[in-house]
């Protein structure tokens, strides 16, 4: 009897309209290659982010968060899942799909009653099977004839949604990924002036050109737009009187689409915005916070807000919801990254501990010049004319850079564009074999490897484009990911945290 009675009263409790009231909506705005200080709220003299700045003066704003890669796909394949980019199988690379033994997020909320979409760039795929109704209630691209950005049917979403239950949405711009087509879809009433390029900040490895200028510009247009539609995503909450109990992030997915950034595992690349907007649940609202994250964090931490119990174990992160009682709590003292093949070869690894950031080359031989869509840039040619004409300051040669060090160490806080590494300094030897020990640490217990054989480049890295397709079948050429020779996809330890 006593038995039945327990079922009944947890059959009670875990349907979704009792929990409806308490449990948080869960809004996930992610933006696409956008580094974290392109941003207002984030020190940006650029950036015009008025909506994002507003949510962090009303919520919490991350002042050391981290992405696990700065690529696309792999990025957002781990924050999904909360799991590194060698432990999901093939999608540690750009393009490949999840392990089809791995749970992801919105599956498990929506188990847990919570409605759930992603609306805009879906760049998540799974091994061997089509992602459907069992983690997504509602898929949609979201791009209109008038916004490729996809964000224009955020809104609607949210006015559309059952009303009986908690909801989770994944909100997935295009902006600010190239091309830059908010330059001709530009609104001014809604999205005010477009950047003019004198006024851009250009960082110092880039070349202060027109060319450049021009290009900033273009990527600063976007990102206004993104910021536009966050706001009118807040507005549709409170006019549904939901903003108050939903927990609204910002983040973005990789750094700028420019030379240094995107791909990279300097900050520039990896380090990412982070807001979050709860009116309900943030305890000191306009606060910060210094604890570290990883992006891994986020699924244990919505999984706890609401409610799920015990969750399914493959989740590597930690909940930094303590962080969201209280800024003052740490939940992390170390976050790893990782560079993978997209577009070229690469195999780079970096742990950040106690403001260092320390970084290992395993192709030391090749240089790291940015993905494909970023050599193809005005900004990239500009760099390329200052080398011809053997022109390049230190910063910007080191986009051409090769062979480039096995090792590098930055004191971040002090060298925010990490220009100075310290690997070979004996003044820093201490800290740096603290750092190579935890990620040889990290690297056992999560099962990375660095296979003989990766995936090789399928483009020309000086002019970036796609190298002799005649050859290809892209999947046919590709090597061993990461993972593989440790079957890490099965390997649930997070290493050190
Ligand atoms: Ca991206």
């Amino acid at each position: 009897m006593k038995t039945v009675l327990a079922a009944c009263v947890l059959c009670v409790l875990s349907s979704s309209e009792a929990f409806a009231a308490e449990r948080p909506n869960i809004v996930v705005c992610i933006a696409d290659d956008i580094s974290w200080d392109d941003f207002g709220c984030y020190g940006s003299r650029t950036a015009r982010t008025p909506r994002i700045d507003a949510l962090a003066a009303n919520g919490l704003r991350f002042t050391e968060a981290y992405l696990t890669a700065s690529s696309c796909s792999p990025s957002r394949s781990s924050i999904i899942t909360g799991r590194y980019p060698h432990n999901l199988g093939p999608a540690a690379e750009l393009h490949q799909p999840i392990a089809a033994n791995i749970p992801w997020l919105p599956t498990v909320l929506r188990e847990h009653g919570y409605y759930t979409a992603v609306i805009g760039k879906n760049h998540m795929t799974r091994e061997n099977a089509k992602v459907g109704a069992e983690t997504w209630d509602l898929i949609d691209p979201g791009v209109t004839p008038d916004n490729h950005g996809a964000e224009a049917k955020w809104v609607q979403t949210i006015e559309q949604r059952p009303k009986d239950k908690p909801f989770f949405f994944w909100f997935a711009a295009v902006d600010a990924h190239r091309g830059w087509d908010a330059n001709k879809e530009w609104v001014e009433s809604k999205y005010g002036p477009q950047h003019r390029p004198q006024d851009i900040t250009v960082p110092s490895f880039l070349a202060d050109d027109a060319a450049t200028r021009e290009d900033l510009a273009s990527y600063h247009n976007e990102v206004t737009r993104f910021d536009y539609f966050v706001g009118q995503v807040a507005d549709a909450l409170a006019a549904q009187g939901v903003l108050d109990n939903t927990l609204l992030l910002v983040l973005a997915d990789n750094g700028r689409p420019f030379p240094r950034a995107k791909t990279r595992l300097h900050d520039s690349g990896m380090k990412t915005a982070l807001v979050a907007h709860w009116p309900a649940g943030i305890a000191k609202r306009g606060s910060t916070s210094a604890s570290l994250v990883s992006v891994i964090d986020i699924a244990p931490t919505l999984l706890e807000l609401a409610g799920v119990k015990s969750p399914p174990p493959s989740f590597q992160g930690l909940s930094f919801a303590p962080v969201l009682r209280d800024p003052q709590n740490i939940t992390r003292r170390h976050a790893f990254s990782e560079h993978n093949w997209h577009d070229y070869e690469a195999h780079g690894r970096a742990v950040r501990s106690d403001g260092w950031l320390y970084i290992r080359n395993a192709r030391p031989a090749l240089a790291w010049q940015g993905p494909a869509d970023s050599v193809r840039s005005p900004a990239h040619a500009a760099l390329k004319a200052l080398r011809d004409a053997n022109k390049l300051t230190p910063a910007q040669a080191d986009v051409f850079l090769a062979p480039r060090p096995n090792e590098e160490l930055y004191l971040t806080a002090k060298d925010p564009e990490q220009l100075r590494n310290l690997a070979t300094d004996p003044a820093h030897a201490a800290i740096k074999t603290r750092l190579a020990a935890l990620l040889d640490q990290w690297i056992d217990e999560t099962g990375d490897a660095v296979p003989d054989k990766l995936t090789a480049d399928t483009f020309d890295r000086e002019s970036g484009d796609p190298l002799d397709r005649s050859k290809t079948n892209a999947k046919a050429e590709r090597g061993e990911f990461p993972g593989k020779p440790k079957n890490a996809a099965r390997i649930n330890a997070p290493g050190p945290q």
